[in-house]
């Protein structure tokens, strides 16, 4: 992919995020107006994630309609590996969104050529933007960012992330791990955001049994664009997959692979 598709395409994330977040927070502002409806066990949507997620489709497919387009709500459109593919969810951190707190976001995610080439992470609450372009760096509101220099998890804070799909034996096993390195946990609800704030060295990693791709291709190029480690995850599970993911400063990356049961 050249300099200029990707450029654009970066400016395309960045105005659809800014404009799908303003439909977000809207409904952010009127959650009693929302219908709930349940997906499984603490997975919940509205009609403010498939809203805010038509909006983003329709402008990206507007401006790019070869491109192909994943979205949590709306599912693989076109999805073949030889096009481009926007990897979308709408809102990351929809049980924090219904429940009326900030840590949600807009993550949008662009891959092409087997990579990710564009990511970006918006909170329209504290109108938070998180940017990377592959090999352009990352940045946050405009300013460069990178994650923590650290080589122990008694440094920081470590981001998990947990649902249905983590046992309770697994989530033991973190926990465990992590409390007998010194370290401690953090969980907000939202992946993506949780992985921004590795990027923007304000947590020192981030671990999760299972994560779905389109909450984490976005913030994954943050955290390489910033400096940090991360798995494979889209040469593992595609856009369209899920799996395990390990992502931080690279003192700790080792550190963050031991905790999770094989
Ligand atoms: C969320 C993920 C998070 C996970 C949550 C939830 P959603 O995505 O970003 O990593 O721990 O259980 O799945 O459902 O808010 O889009």
């Amino acid at each position: 992919m050249n300099a200029q598709d990707r450029q654009a395409r970066l400016d395309a994330a960045v105005a659809a995020a800014r404009e799908a977040g303003g439909v977000a927070l809207a409904h952010f502002r009127d959650l009693g107006a929302l219908t709930v409806e349940s997906k499984g066990v603490q997975d919940l949507v509205s009609e403010a994630d498939r809203e805010t997620e038509r909006v983003i489709k329709g402008r990206l497919t507007a401006d790019f309609p070869d491109d192909a387009f994943v979205g949590e709500e709306t599912g693989a459109d076109r999805v073949d590996g030889e096009r481009g593919t926007w990897v979308v969810d709408p809102i990351d951190g929809t049980q924090p969104f219904l429940l009326g707190l900030p840590t949600w976001c807009v993550s949008i995610a662009y891959v092409a050529d087997d990579d990710m080439q564009v990511g970006v992470v918006y909170n329209p609450v504290t109108d938070d933007l998180y940017t990377a372009q592959r090999g352009g760096g990352a940045t946050l509101n405009g300013k460069p960012m990178h994650v923590r220099e650290v080589s122990s998890l008694s440094e920081g804070l470590t981001g998990m992330g947990c649902s249905s799909s983590t046992t309770p034996q697994q989530l033991g096993h973190i926990a465990e791990g992590l409390r007998a390195a010194d370290g401690m946990y953090h969980r907000c609800g939202s992946g993506a955001l949780t992985l921004a704030y590795v990027a923007a060295g304000q947590l020192i990693g981030y671990i999760e049994m299972h994560i779905n791709a389109w909450d984490c291709l976005a913030a994954l190029l943050l955290i390489e664009e910033a400096g940090g480690r991360a798995n494979p995850f889209l040469a593992e599970h595609g856009v369209t997959g899920g799996g395990r993911i390990i992502a931080g400063a690279p003192g700790v990356y080792d550190k963050l692979t031991s905790l999770l049961p094989a």
